[in-house]
């Protein structure tokens, strides 16, 4: 009979009892994670899986749209999955083709590391040195003054970090606050105009999902009259390897925070829209 482990979701998820031998991984920041720790474990990973660079695996397209046909080729014992990464069906398509998925959820930065070490201790791989320098990178709480931030994820329509995000909390531990926090979405599609009400001290733009970047983003809030952070989209959203750098880069991206340039862009709201 073999073993079986619960993953974030509570899915009971079959492992086979020689352990698992090959890997295929439908999440960048989780394929980052194995190939740091075990390469020969990795068979395949999506098209976005970019870290580390000279990985050298086959590839099965999208996060939201792997070739499950593919996937299922390669015989994995165990797919790498994630809730809002993936797609139900997706997953549900390869578990019934008898291949076992182990689904990650992590909304939070502890959840995340909780989440890596279950993970890796499934695959048979302990704690690695980098999930240990993520730890106690993260372990002593910001004591400095908080801002209120808007932070879009994607641009036509803006969408921003909404209500309990991995990323949201990764910003709450650096004295970001969100201004979505409390949105009833995780990812909601927001009216700049409607934002400046909410009261914002800062806006944080990534550069992933949406490239933004200082000739794309930063202009449309000219006229808000707050400083707006570029930042490292991999070090806010993935939970890897990542992590152990992320809290000393984040921490100098957000201290350089500028005032966007003066011009204002076509989707931007008008200065009549910022709430006195
Ligand atoms: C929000 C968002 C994010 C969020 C995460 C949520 C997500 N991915 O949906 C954040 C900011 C964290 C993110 C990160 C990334 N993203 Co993203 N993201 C988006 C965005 C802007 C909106 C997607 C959306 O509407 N999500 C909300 C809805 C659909 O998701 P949801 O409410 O969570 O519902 C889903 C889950 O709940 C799930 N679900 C429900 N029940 C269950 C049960 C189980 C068991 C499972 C598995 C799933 C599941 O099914 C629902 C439908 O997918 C799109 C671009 C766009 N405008 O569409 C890109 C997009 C999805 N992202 C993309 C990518 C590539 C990434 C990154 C790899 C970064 C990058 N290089 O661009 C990272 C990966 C991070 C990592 N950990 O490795 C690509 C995917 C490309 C593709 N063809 O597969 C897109 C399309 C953008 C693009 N470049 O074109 N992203």
């Amino acid at each position: 009979m073999s073993p079986t482990s619960e993953d974030d979701l509570g899915t009971p998820v079959p492992l086979p009892a020689t352990g698992v031998r090959r890997v295929v991984s439908l999440v960048p920041s989780l394929t980052e994670s194995v190939a740091e720790t075990a390469p020969q474990l990795l068979v395949g990973a999506t098209d976005w899986c970019t870290h580390p660079a000279d990985l050298d695996v086959e590839r099965v397209r999208g996060t939201k749209n792997p070739d499950v046909q593919r996937v299922l080729a390669l015989r994995p014992d165990l797919v790498l999955a994630n809730e809002e990464e993936n797609r139900d069906a997706d997953i549900a398509a390869i578990r019934a083709a008898g291949i076992a998925v182990w689904v990650t959820a992590p909304r939070t930065l502890d959840e995340g590391l909780a989440s890596l070490a279950r993970m890796l201790s499934v695959l048979g791989l302990g704690r690695p040195p980098w999930l240990a320098a993520a730890r106690s990178a993260w372990a002593s709480p910001y004591a400095g003054p908080r801002r209120r931030a808007l932070v879009p994820i994607w641009r036509r329509p803006w969408m921003a970090l909404g209500r309990d995000t991995f990323a949201g909390d990764v910003l709450a531990r650096l004295g970001v606050d969100n201004v979505y926090a409390d949105d009833e979405s995780r990812y909601p599609k927001v009216e700049l105009d409607a934002v400046l009400v909410l009261g914002v001290d800062l806006v944080v733009l990534p550069d992933e999902p949406y490239a933004f970047s200082a000739h794309d983003g930063p202009e449309a809030f000219a006229g808000w009259e707050v400083p707006v952070a570029c930042v490292s989209g991999r070090h806010l959203t993935w939970y890897g390897p990542s992590l152990a750098e992320a809290r000393q880069l984040l921490e100098s991206q957000l201290a350089a925070a500028e005032m966007p340039p003066a011009e204002l862009a076509s989707d931007s709201p008008t200065p009549a829209g910022r709430v006195p």
